[in-house]
């Protein structure tokens, strides 16, 4: 498993950084974000340091990527019982701004089409 000392999403994987977590297994780790956009917001992130999407790009591993999207699904039936929405931010244009791949989960109200 690779990690970035400096990356803040490895230091809350570590456990070295506190966060209010509500999934762990080898391949990810979820957890509610600090600043909330709707009642429920969860970041899923892997517990390797990947930092954007497009690495998985050709070289993915499978597991690994199944596991993410698998563990977002599992969060979004648990919290989303009117439905929920799963978003990745990359790059400057998105406005990423952790650099350590994670999917936001959010729920609980009703959300507008398209994202700003
Ligand atoms: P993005 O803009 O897509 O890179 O999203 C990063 C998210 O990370 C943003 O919604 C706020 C959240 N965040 C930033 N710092 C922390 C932190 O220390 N703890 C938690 N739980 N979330 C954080």
């Amino acid at each position: 498993m690779t990690s970035d000392p400096s990356c803040l999403f490895c230091k809350i994987v570590a456990g070295v950084l506190p966060s209010d977590e509500v999934l762990r297994d080898d391949h990810v780790v979820a957890f509610r974000d600090l600043h909330p956009v709707a009642p429920t917001h969860i970041l899923v992130v892997p517990t390797t340091h990947v930092a954007h999407l497009s690495e998985f790009a050709g070289s993915a591993d499978p597991e690994a990527c199944a596991r993410l999207l698998a563990a977002a699904a599992e969060l979004g039936t648990r919290f989303g019982a009117h439905g929920y929405r799963v978003v990745t931010n990359e790059g400057p244009d998105a406005g990423q701004s952790v650099h350590h791949l994670h999917l936001h989960v959010l729920a609980g109200r009703p959300m507008s089409w398209p994202p700003g």
